[in-house]
């Protein structure tokens, strides 16, 4: 085999030995590169005699071609290799299950609501809402609370400030959903002023409010219904017979016990606290003070654009935290609101 023979075989041993493109284009130098193998050759043409050069330069180039040929070859290869390899690397198996979305669940506070809402509407009651930054009248005027009631203190209630960072005295997070209900009162009275007799009105409000106090068992933020019926014979017989009826419906319990003991507030004249007692469970037989009520103040139906001369109602307050509480057996207030899906998820 004679020298370019040679050279040529072993160009293609040393590409096929290269694994890596930059092995191949080492090897390449040696050959093709500019001290490459033949390039030497092919500037040694010049010194050979005439007659030889000719047939000398073609079998040069004949070579040269060759181990083009191969590097071109080998250099493909290796790209086709490399992208297996990525490809294998990558493999994508579309014929896999989906992994799904997890199904998530509703707030026990919010699923107390929705079933607070159930039970009242199935008695003919509407559910209102409205905004939990309130005015000084409507949050505490209207409900008769004196001009120095502690409640009204920045003490007790969160007050804005406006944009020059003063407090502003009018304005305020409502500490009770009542605000709402005497929206709906005036509401109520304006859209039948035409009457001569108002209809009943029958209402409930949900919703969060928001007081200064903060423990195990008091949030800045907490949630509130209270209920009004406002009617011309309303009494507080009826007020006994509608609470104690959803409170039964609510810890489906027909023998839950429930009991009115006089209070006060200054929206309400009488007023009572309700307490009950479960008859089983963990709590049986002890007396658990669950909400307010009493009859509406005559100041109040008049603020709300009622004649307390013609119209009498009664008023209640709950706090469905509190609620949910003993009907799931939640022993601090804070698990409702630190978002810890550890508790959250166990109400499916
Ligand atoms: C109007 C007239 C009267 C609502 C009432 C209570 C008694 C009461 C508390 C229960 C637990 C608040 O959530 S709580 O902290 N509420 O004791 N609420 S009577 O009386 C009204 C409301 C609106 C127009």
């Amino acid at each position: 085999m004679d020298t370019l023979d040679q050279l040529v075989s072993s160009a293609v041993s040393d590409f096929a030995a290269a694994t890596e493109s930059a092995r191949l284009e080492d090897a390449k130098a040696r050959y093709l590169g500019k001290e490459g193998a033949l390039t030497v050759l092919l500037k040694g043409l010049g010194k050979l005699p005439a007659d030889e050069r000719k047939v000398a330069g073609a079998a040069i180039n004949l070579a040269k071609e060759r181990i083009e040929s191969a590097l071109v070859a080998r250099r493909e290869a290796l790209k086709n290799a490399q992208l297996e390899t990525q490809l294998a690397a990558e493999a994508l198996d579309v014929t896999l299950p989906g992994r799904g979305m997890p199904r998530g669940s509703l707030h026990p506070v919010t699923r107390s609501l929705e079933r607070i809402e159930a039970l009242f509407r199935s008695i003919g009651f509407e559910v209102a809402d409205g905004p939990e930054i309130e005015t000084d009248w409507h949050n505490f005027t209207a409900l008769n609370t004196p001009e120095n009631h502690p409640a009204r203190s920045m003490h007790d209630t969160f007050y804005l400030r406006d944009e020059e960072g003063r407090v502003a005295e009018d304005v305020l997070l409502r500490t009770h959903t009542s605000p709402v209900q005497i929206r709906t009162m005036l509401a109520h009275a304006e859209r039948h002023k035409h009457l001569d007799r108002l209809p009943e009105l029958r209402v409930i409000c949900p919703g969060r409010v928001y007081r200064v106090d903060s423990d195990a068992t008091h949030s800045p933020m907490f949630h509130q219904v209270e209920g009004l019926w406002i009617g011309e014979q309303v009494s507080f017989a009826d007020l006994k017979g509608v609470v104690a009826d959803f409170l039964r419906r609510f810890f489906e319990s027909d023998d839950l016990k429930v009991r009115f003991r006089p209070s006060f507030f200054p929206f309400t004249e009488p007023s009572a606290e309700i307490d009950v007692a479960f008859m089983s469970g963990p709590l049986e037989g002890r007396w658990l003070e669950i909400a307010g009520c009493g009859m509406v103040h005559p100041n109040v139906l008049r603020f709300g654009g009622f004649d307390p001369e013609k119209y009498t109602g009664f008023a209640f307050g709950m706090g469905p935290d509190r609620l949910t509480m003993l009907r799931y057996s939640i022993p601090d207030l804070r698990l409702f609101f630190e978002g810890d899906l550890r508790f959250l998820s166990q109400f499916h």
